[in-house]
């Protein structure tokens, strides 16, 4: 079996795609996605050469979603805070988002950064893209096997959403009140209900 590989594209649909086929340790990083995923469908859109697009092979976790928060908001440094259940936050704008894709064997963590540009309301963060791709893999290898409780004390206090009145949009209904916690399968408790996925408004 071939041992980890880094894959550097100048153009490619999606970096997950490729990172699928290979070992743990590898990881595809491009200038360019034609066809950038986020969660639930959705797009990842930034312009050639000014993001950080890449998608790391990393060994399964059951918290990997949120220990990829945390090792890129520590990447990313000063300011880089952790939106609920993922996304990298400068003050109140989105600057990158994590997608995790689990594979029997393995997982796919997607980081997407930017840079040098951002699409309207997002923000940028102040970083060379190479030097941050080598942080990103050794804080993703830290944190992508590190003990479960160390991963929440570790996000909580990266958090921008804890203590904050949010709105979370559940089947057929919508929850509003205090983000109090996140419990121990990284689930956000708001007014004592545990939601599991979703997405969070920050109210006021
Ligand atoms: C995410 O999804 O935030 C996960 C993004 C993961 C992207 C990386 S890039 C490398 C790897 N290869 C891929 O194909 N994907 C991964 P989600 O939480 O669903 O947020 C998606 C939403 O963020 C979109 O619907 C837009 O509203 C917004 N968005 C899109 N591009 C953005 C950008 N460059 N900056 C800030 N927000 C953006």
């Amino acid at each position: 079996m071939e041992g980890p590989r880094t894959v550097r594209l100048d153009s490619v649909p999606s970096t997950q795609e490729v990172a699928r086929e290979l070992p743990i340790g590898s990881v595809v990083v491009t200038d360019h996605q034609s066809a950038g995923r986020g969660r639930l469908d959705r797009r990842w859109e930034a312009p050639p050469g000014t993001a950080l697009l890449a998608s790391f092979v990393l060994p399964r976790h059951p918290l990997l979603s949120l220990a990829a928060g945390v090792a890129a908001a520590e990447a990313c440094g000063d300011g880089v805070r952790l939106k609920w259940p993922n996304d990298l936050m400068v003050d109140t704008r989105k600057a990158g988002g994590i997608l995790v894709e689990v594979m029997q064997d393995k997982a796919i963590v997607g980081i997407g950064i930017n840079l040098t540009a951002a699409p309207a309301g997002a923000a940028t963060v102040n970083q060379q893209r190479d030097a941050l791709l080598e942080s990103l893999r050794a804080r993703l290898a830290r944190w992508s096997v590190a003990e479960p409780s160390a991963v929440l004390d570790r996000w909580r206090e990266l958090s921008v959403t804890l203590g904050r009145t949010v709105r979370v949009e559940l089947p057929g209904r919508v929850l509003e009140g205090v983000a109090e916690d996140i419990d121990d399968t990284g689930a956000l408790v708001v007014a004592g209900e545990h939601v599991s996925a979703g997405d969070v408004i920050h109210l006021r």
